[in-house]
């Protein structure tokens, strides 16, 4: 199948791919209803929760309705429950006159809880919204106009709006408003342009003419999923809202935020801003996911995308709506229609751009510290891991070993010897990669720094209001920022990557304080005051102001002001650094962001900032992995053993087993911590370590293939129960386990002392990958033996996993003896696959150059199918096979027609290892009988 992924940002890539459009020719067979919908038509809340521990107050607690205070209530109109009434005074609080002089409803409601949103200045039925005009079909949807007869209490409506609704594809609806006359910032995202003539089976659109609305229905359910009538449309220049009735209250993504998978919809604000602090709820964090998926009654879901960069509030109440709150830009709506949620994240993936493929090493694990001070101490550290038996794959270091910190120097007391350093350590088959900042110095004497001297003559830096570079202050003291959107910023980042590239040939980039940071407000000379530093509406930021740690929102950039522009930094900082890899190295670039925004997973992976060595935060970077495989960004992970504060022996052996499942496996200490590195603890913490990390590197052939298929078809790497088992509803908001793909199922301790844990095992076959032992579940909560050594991993019948025998680097371990582990369903049926090419050429998927091979288990068989063949996997034996669930002692095994006499069988376990020297590229037949 050739891959149908395009370029996602104008200007900004440089890999090309072939487009793939569709485009049948068939008649529009979509519904319209021009009849005006009533508001607060949101469909009851699914109650899903059966009588479990496990189910959160999100589920089982009733809808509340208090009384209402009756004496307030002026009209009849205003006569709505409380859940159901969207804000009237978003921007300051308003007493009762200035409320009703609004042509609002005022009833003050007593906030219980996290109720505090609760609005008491609503909106009634009849408040002004457009009103839907000239409504026309065209090839593939509909356009119209939409006007509004009275302003808002917001400067500037834009009073005539187009509408623009197009059928993209089965399962895609992209729909539009936009000011027809002045053209207004839009995200430079390209984005795919199908349109489909089909009528799609999945969903239909129906209109209200006025107010306006506009509700999408899925057509096998008939439930409503989008209905935008449940309140007045705003369109003003720095204000643009819009509701929507939501299907169930199980909604996961508008990241990113330390969360629960499951959103709370009990009055929620969820603040898209991106902004540099250690993970805290409830605030707005370092990167932008403008998302959501949602569950829908029976297992189907959907989602919706807002192509927005603008800082945003997105409010979640519990009729269960949802309210988009946004300060620029266009609304710019994806609607994807599942049907169920594994498809919808694909659909997702469809427009902002699938996975980069990583390298192979970039799986191994990763070691890293603020504090390593010398080549010296980080050439000792290597040496400690080797000597304590640890895998290590790449070595990192942090500011320390720069000059002053400034980005493309190095240290020349401490890292003197840095290049030989970096060599010596590639020698041994391992990579390196440094830290690189945002901020590039701006104080050094002229003529001794290149990098802002030579960026000062190219006008790479964002400018400040009277068109000088605006000045911030990071570590390396007062700072100019790299424009990133601006072409020549791009050409100039590469050659400095370049040059220090030609200095210390490191292998990847580490891009950090790219929200972007800044210990000053806004500049060192404060900020103007204008419409973009005081909007009439100021969304939930953490310090009340746009400019809190950051740049100055009018600060201007190439494309447009930082305003509209500050979400995409890390993203932009992203492309250019994977551009500039991609030429310097001529290899697949590796690059961890901090600040992301919707399609960095294209080009970058992600680490989840500065958490906290805690049991809360061990825990909360479960749902923080699985959200960023929903946003395309499956290479994430957090720092092991915790970043900030001193970690716990304890804590440090649970993180490191769960660690070794995050897709990107690092572990990173701040500076005054004590150390964290797996050989300083015990003998027994660091057996379990050990146990751990050899699980991971076991499973790295399972790991690789698993990024191959987010690369090439759009799929997740870690993922919740509930993508594979949408219909059972007790996985919804389970996000104490984690699965790899859809063959393993990770079950890790979260809490101290414990030596059980409790996880969901949804109904089938599950096998303990370590023992072998079988869970035959109904679907229930089943308790697992976890002493401190054990981490739960669990083969789902129906598998076969490829694993590798490890080594201390995966320049080694690619070199090993293979074997598969065949998990039988009770049928005796199983499947699985291999991806395998060079590690870390470019594009090898694209140019053909690697091998693929199916494995496929039946009737006491396996047999492996050769899709494609390169010389990559010459030489590579399958050492072993391992079959579970074979229910009664085999005779004989034959490989090939020739028998294996070593096999062996045990009746407890009913595990079957058959001993092998087979040629991995090469058919095979393999049967017990
Ligand atoms: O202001 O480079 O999140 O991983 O060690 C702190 C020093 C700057 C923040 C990163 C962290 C890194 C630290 N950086």
């Amino acid at each position: 199948m050739p891959l149908t992924e395009k370029p996602k940002w104008k200007g900004l890539c440089m890999i090309l791919w072939a487009s793939g459009i569709t485009a049948a020719t068939v008649i529009l067979g979509v519904s319209v209803v021009h009849d005006t919908l009533s508001p607060g038509a949101a469909p009851e809340a699914a109650s899903a929760c059966r009588d479990h521990h496990k189910c959160r107050d999100v589920k089982r607690k009733p809808i509340e309705r208090p009384e209402f205070p009756r004496g307030f209530i002026a009209q009849p109109q205003c006569n709505i429950p409380p859940d159901s009434r969207f804000d009237c005074a978003p921007e300051k609080l308003l007493s009762q006159e200035e409320c009703q002089a609004r042509g609002c409803c005022y009833v003050p409601v007593l906030p219980k809880g996290p109720a505090i949103l609760q609005p008491w200045c609503f909106f009634p039925p009849s408040y002004p919204s457009y009103k839907l005009a000239n409504l026309t079909t065209t090839e593939s949807g509909y356009t119209a106009h939409l006007t509004r007869g009275v302003p808002t209490f917001m400067p500037d409506d834009i009073m005539t709006l187009q509408l623009d609704v197009i059928f993209e594809t089965e399962g895609r609806l992209h729909f539009t408003l936009k000011d027809p006359v002045n053209k207004r910032y839009e995200v430079p995202l390209e984005t795919p342009k199908t349109s489909n003539r089909a009528p799609s089976t999945l969903y239909s659109v129906q209109f209200s003419d006025d107010p306006f609305g506009l509700v999408v229905v899925r057509k096998s359910s008939g439930q409503v999923l989008i209905n935008t009538t449940v309140a007045p449309l705003f369109y003003a220049d720095q204000f643009l809202q819009i509701s929507t009735s939501l299907p169930s209250r199980f909604i996961s993504g508008l990241g990113e935020h330390q969360t629960s998978l499951i959103l709370n919809v009990n009055w929620t604000r969820v603040t898209l801003w991106n902004r540099d602090i250690t993970p805290t709820p409830s605030v707005n964090l370092y990167g932008s996911h403008p998302f959501y998926l949602a569950m829908e009654d029976g297992g189907l879901a959907h989602g919706v995308f807002l192509l927005n960069s603008n800082a945003m509030d997105v409010i979640l109440q519990p009729s269960p709506a949802l309210t988009w709150r946004t300060t620029g830009g266009i609304l710019d709506f994806y609607v994807f229609l599942g049907p169920d949620p594994k498809s919808v994240v694909r659909q997702y993936m469809d427009v902002i751009g699938y996975p980069f493929m990583p390298p192979y090493w970039a799986l191994g694990f990763h070691l890293c510290r603020w504090g390593y001070s010398s080549t010296d101490v980080t050439r000792e550290v290597v040496k400690n891991m080797t000597a304590a038996r640890f895998p290590l794959d790449v070595q990192w270091n942090d500011l320390d070993y720069a000059d002053a910190r400034r980005d493309f120097t190095f240290n020349k007391d401490g890292f003197g010897d840095m290049p030989d350093m970096v060599n010596d350590f590639h020698r041994d088959g391992r990579r390196y990669v440094m830290i690189v900042d945002a901020g590039i110095s701006s104080s050094s004497p002229a003529g001794s720094y290149k990098p802002y001297d030579e960026g000062l003559k190219r006008g790479v830096f964002i400018l400040n209001t009277t068109g000088q570079p605006l000045i911030g202050e990071v570590w390396p003291g007062p700072t100019a920022f790299p424009d990133f959107t601006n072409p020549e910023t791009q050409q100039w980042w590469h050659d400095m990557v370049k040059d220090f590239h030609d200095q210390v040939p490191f292998d990847g980039m580490w891009i950090d304080m790219n929200e972007p940071s800044n210990f000053v407000e806004g500049s060192l000379e404060d900020c103007p005051s204008n419409k973009f530093e005081k909007p009439p509406y100021v969304p939930g930021v953490l310090g009340g102001s746009l400019k809190t740690r950051t740049l100055c929102a009018s600060s201007r950039q190439y494309l447009s002001s930082h305003y509209n522009l500050h979400n995409l930094y890390g993203l932009t900082e992203a492309i250019a650094s994977h551009d500039a890899l991609v030429k310097v190295r001529g290899k697949r670039p590796f690059i961890i962001s901090r600040s992301t925004f919707a399609g960095h997973g294209h080009y970058a992976g992600h680490w989840t900032g500065d958490v906290m060595s805690t049991w809360d935060h061990l825990y909360y970077s479960i749902p923080a992995v699985l959200l960023f495989n929903f946003f395309g960004v499956p290479l994430v992970g957090a720092d092991i053993c915790g970043f900030v504060g001193d970690t716990s022996e304890e804590l440090c052996v649970r993180w490191t087993q769960l660690g070794a499942f995050y897709p990107f496996m690092r572990n990173h200490n701040d500076r005054r911590n004590k150390p964290q590195e797996p050989y300083v603890f015990s003998q027994e913490a660091q057996e379990a370590m050990r146990k751990a990390f050899l699980l991971r590197y076991s499973l790295l052939p399972y790991l690789y293939t698993l990024f191959h298929k987010a690369h090439s078809a759009g799929e997740t790497v870690a993922r919740p129960l509930y993508l594979e088992f949408p219909e059972d509803p007790n996985t919804w908001d389970v996000d104490r386990q984690l699965m790899w793909g859809a063959g393993v199922l990770i079950t890790p301790v979260l809490e101290a002392g414990k030596s059980h844990v409790s996880g969901y095992f949804p109904s089938g076959t599950w096998y303990n990958l370590l023992a072998g032992s079988a869970i035959h579940s109904k679907g229930q909560w089943i308790l697992l033996s976890a002493p401190l050594d054990t981490i739960n991993v669990h083969v789902r019948a129906g598998h076969i996993l490829p694993l590798q025998e490890p080594a201390f680097t995966t320049t080694e371990s690619r070199k090993k003896g293979m074997s598969l582990v065949v998990a039988l369903t009770l049928e005796g049926v199983a499947r699985g696959d291999l991806f395998w090419d060079d590690g870390d050429g470019l594009q090898t998927f694209e140019k053909g150059d690697y091998t693929q091979i199916v494995f496929l288990a039946r009737n006491g068989m396996l047999v492996n199918e050769i899709v494609q063949l390169s010389s990559q996997i010459d030489g590579l034996l399958l050492k072993e096979v391992a079959v579970l669930g074979v229910p009664s002692p085999p005779q004989r095994v034959l490989a090939n027609g020739v028998p294996v006499p070593d096999f062996s069988y045990r009746t407890d376990t009913k595990i079957l290892t058959i001993p092998l020297h087979l040629l991995m590229g090469e058919p095979f037949l393999i049967t017990w009988s």
